[in-house]
């Protein structure tokens, strides 16, 4: 029987007639310090998808330049893409967003954030054919996003101070601090200090403990934190378990949870109470609102991650974040936090008190992308089209 391949798309399908891979170099403000490494200049793969009609929506991949935080590299992620993922999705016609991730979920093993951006940028171009805000075709329902920032590590606890002192004073609703063995207890209690007790504190480790420092990572409990964020390694759901019950503060867990599965995994186990989304790292909006779904189910509170990403990825993260089980403020900081110059028109802000607003009354993403810069940014490029 021959494929129907002359069927029209119905109004609910869609499909890919060409997929364009950019790579924008793109300098931080400031250098950013985690406890695997630091980043200056984000290396960021952009992903553009056009259907037949030349409607077109643009992603994000947030893979980074070394395999600090995951496994995942942009340039693991522009081979998967290029290779793998995009001669699976071009010219194909799929329903939705949702049976697309599935296609690419039981055909290739790993690479999250790489069928993330194709994914995510699926969903950015359905609301476009669809005439639908973001936030909407996802869901959500809320139209402000309370905002915390993410604080890396610094030279010394006064260098710190300084810096929660000022996100403060710009209204973030919560501050967390990275640390890693031998800046953590003596930074937190200085920044404690100086905020006083009433602001909602945060520390995220991104794996660099192990069970060995359970002295240290108890001694982090006398500073009212909201959660601890992933203290050991991503694939320890089993001494997580271990170390939560030996822990007062929550255990938030980000790198750990790669889908729903991994989310039942570690309620059932008991390895942490709250968890951190993002969208990148499980593969996908699809499987996004899968963990945020099985999250509700069990009262456990999410919210949303960031990576150091551009206005782009920014966009599916605040529609993201709109969903009602995002309960605690989100790293979504405005574009000024990052950039001189951010790559979408208007830079995201955020209000005095620490809100960032959902784009909800134009189509698509809600901010538009920069040409400009981004040809001024670009080092380079692929395109990819149906046979
Ligand atoms: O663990 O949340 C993390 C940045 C890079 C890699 C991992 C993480 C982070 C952040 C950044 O905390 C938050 C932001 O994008 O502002
Ligand atoms: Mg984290």
């Amino acid at each position: 029987m021959p494929v129907a391949t002359s069927t029209p798309c119905t109004a609910d399908m869609f499909s890919i007639a060409r997929i364009t891979l950019r790579e924008i170099r793109l300098p931080l403000k400031e250098p950013f310090q985690i406890s695997s490494g630091v980043t200056t200049e984000r290396r960021i793969l952009l992903v553009e998808l056009r259907d037949a009609d030349g409607v077109d929506a643009w992603g994000e991949c947030v893979a980074g330049e070394q395999p600090h935080y995951s496994p995942e590299t942009v340039d693991t992620a522009w081979l998967a893409i290029h290779e793998w993922l995009a001669p699976l999705v071009l010219g194909r016609k799929f329903e939705d967003p949702r049976q697309l991730s599935r296609t690419l979920e039981i055909a290739i093993r790993g690479h999250l954030m790489a069928k993330a951006a194709l994914e995510m940028t699926s969903w950015g171009l359905v609301a476009r054919l669809q005439s639908v805000a973001l936030a909407e075709l996802l869901g959500g329902s809320r139209d402000r996003i309370a905002t915390g920032i993410s604080l890396g590590i610094q030279q010394s606890p006064n260098r710190l101070v300084e810096q929660a002192v000022r996100a403060r004073e710009q209204g973030y609703q919560r501050i967390k601090l990275k640390i890693k063995p031998g800046a953590d207890v003596e930074y937190v209690a200085a920044v404690r200090d100086a905020l006083g007790s009433d602001t909602p504190l945060t520390v995220d480790a991104n794996s660099a403990y192990t069970p060995d420092d359970l002295e240290v990572l108890r001694g982090l409990d006398a500073f009212g934190l909201v959660m601890i964020e992933q203290p050991l390694a991503r694939d320890d759901l089993v001494r997580h378990a271990a170390l939560q019950r030996q822990l007062t503060t929550p255990i938030c867990l980000d790198e750990s949870i790669t889908g729903p599965d991994r989310a039942e995994d570690m309620i059932t186990l008991g390895s942490g109470k709250i968890i951190n989304i993002k969208p990148g790292r499980v593969g996908g909006l699809t499987r996004a609102i899968a963990v945020h779904d099985v999250a509700a189910h069990h009262d456990i509170p999410v919210w949303c991650g960031g990576m150091l990403e551009s206005g782009i990825a920014r966009a599916y993260n605040v529609a993201l974040a709109s969903l009602p089980n995002f309960k605690l403020p989100g790293d979504l900081s405005p574009s000024a936090r990052y950039w001189e110059r951010d790559i979408v028109t208007p830079a995201w802000t955020m209000n005095e008190n620490g809100w960032v607003a959902v784009p909800r009354d134009a189509p698509g993403l809600g901010v538009t992308i920069d040409m400009d810069r981004i040809d001024d940014l670009t080092v380079q490029t692929a395109s990819l089209e149906a046979a």
